[in-house]
C-alpha cells in the first residue's frame, strides 16, 4: 500500500520535472543573457524562415509546422540604429540551417544557426548609410530572397 503511494507520487513528481524544465531553462537563459548584454545595447531578434527569409522578431514553432505563415511573402526586416549604437542582433532559425552575412560591419555566421540555437553577434555601427545582411548557407529555393537592411544615421 505504501509502496503505491510512493509511486504516485514519483509519478506526479517526474510529469512536474519534465513540464517545467522547459520554463526552467528560458528562465535561466533570460537571466544570462541579461547579464551579457549592456544596458544601452540595441538589441533585436531576428528568425531565419526558409519561405519569409528574415523575420523581425519570432516565429512560433505552431506556424512552422501548419504553414500558416503563408509562402513567398518576403517582407525584409529593416532595422534603425544611429551611428555610435551598440548593435545586437539575436539570431535564431525556424526551420533548417541558416547563416548570417554582414560585411560591411564584418559580422559573418559561417558555422551555421541552428534551429533550437540561437546565435547573437554585436557591432558598433560606426559608419553612416544602408547596410545589406544577408544568409550565407544556401537553405533552400529561396535562399537569395534572406535578406535585410540597416540603415545608420547620424
Ligand atoms: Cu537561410
Amino acid at each position: 500500500m505504501d509502496n503505491q503511494k510512493s509511486d504516485i507520487i514519483y509519478f506526479f513528481l517526474i510529469i512536474f520535472i519534465i513540464l517545467a524544465l522547459p520554463f526552467g531553462i528560458s528562465a535561466y537563459d533570460r537571466h544570462v543573457w541579461d547579464k551579457r548584454t549592456p544596458k544601452d545595447a540595441k538589441i533585436f531578434d531576428l528568425t531565419g524562415n526558409t519561405h519569409k527569409g528574415w523575420v523581425l522578431g519570432s516565429i512560433d514553432a505552431v506556424d512552422v509546422l501548419t504553414g500558416s505563415l503563408g509562402l513567398k511573402k518576403f517582407n525584409p526586416p529593416v532595422i534603425k540604429v544611429q551611428k555610435g549604437d551598440l548593435v545586437v542582433l539575436k539570431l535564431t532559425s525556424s526551420d533548417v540551417v541558416h547563416g548570417f552575412s554582414l560585411k560591411d560591419f564584418g559580422v559573418f555566421i559561417n558555422d551555421g544557426i541552428q534551429p533550437g540555437r540561437p546565435r547573437t553577434v554585436s557591432f558598433i555601427a560606426n559608419k553612416e548609410g544602408r547596410f545589406t545582411f544577408s544568409c550565407n548557407a544556401i537553405c533552400g529555393s529561396y535562399h537569395e530572397n534572406m535578406t535585410g537592411t540597416i540603415i545608420v544615421t547620424a
